[in-house]
């Protein structure tokens, strides 16, 4: 079963949505393998956002992210990498459609709720960096046969 790192970002924690964001996943019949609320390091945030160093934003990124509690997660089931990226919307809230999460509760780029693994290369690369293996948890529900 494929799995992704997602992420409710320090403006998402304090806008209370924390419950809202994993309803939604839950919802929708994906299973939660992990999931902690915690304090990222610069070192850390540095290491999640390295495809960023050159862009313009990157320490107004690292500064953000690590300005106050994220709730970091670890999701399974079939296709979530790309379904959870729509789920989330676009990048930017502004472009991003309603009905996503971005869309519903983001307004400005910078601040946009949630992150998510964008491949199955970045879900690896990011579920190692927030989460050591015996932290994550393989079980089945019965709800399970009514989503497969
Ligand atoms: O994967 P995703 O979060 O949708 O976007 P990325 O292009 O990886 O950018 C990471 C992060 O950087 C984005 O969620 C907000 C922030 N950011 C920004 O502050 N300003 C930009 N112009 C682009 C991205
Ligand atoms: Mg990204």
């Amino acid at each position: 079963m494929e799995r992704t790192f997602l992420m409710v970002k320090p403006d998402g924690v304090s806008r209370q949505l924390i419950g809202e964001i994993v309803s939604r996943f839950e919802k929708k019949g994906f299973r939660l393998a992990g999931a902690k609320l915690m304090q990222i390091s610069d070192e850390l945030a540095k290491k999640h956002y390295a495809e960023h160093k050159e862009r313009p934003f990157f320490n107004d990124l690292v500064a953000f992210i690590t300005s106050g509690p994220v709730f970091a997660m670890v999701w399974e089931g079939e296709n979530i990498i790309a379904t959870a990226r729509q789920m989330m919307g676009k990048t930017n809230p502004a472009e991003a459609a309603p009905g996503t999460i971005r869309g519903d509760y983001g307004v400005i780029v910078s601040k946009n709720i949630i992150h998510g693994s964008d491949s199955p290369e970045s879900a690896k690369r990011e579920i190692s960096l927030f989460f050591r293996e015996d932290e994550l948890i393989s079980y089945s529900r019965p709800a399970d046969a009514s989503i497969y």
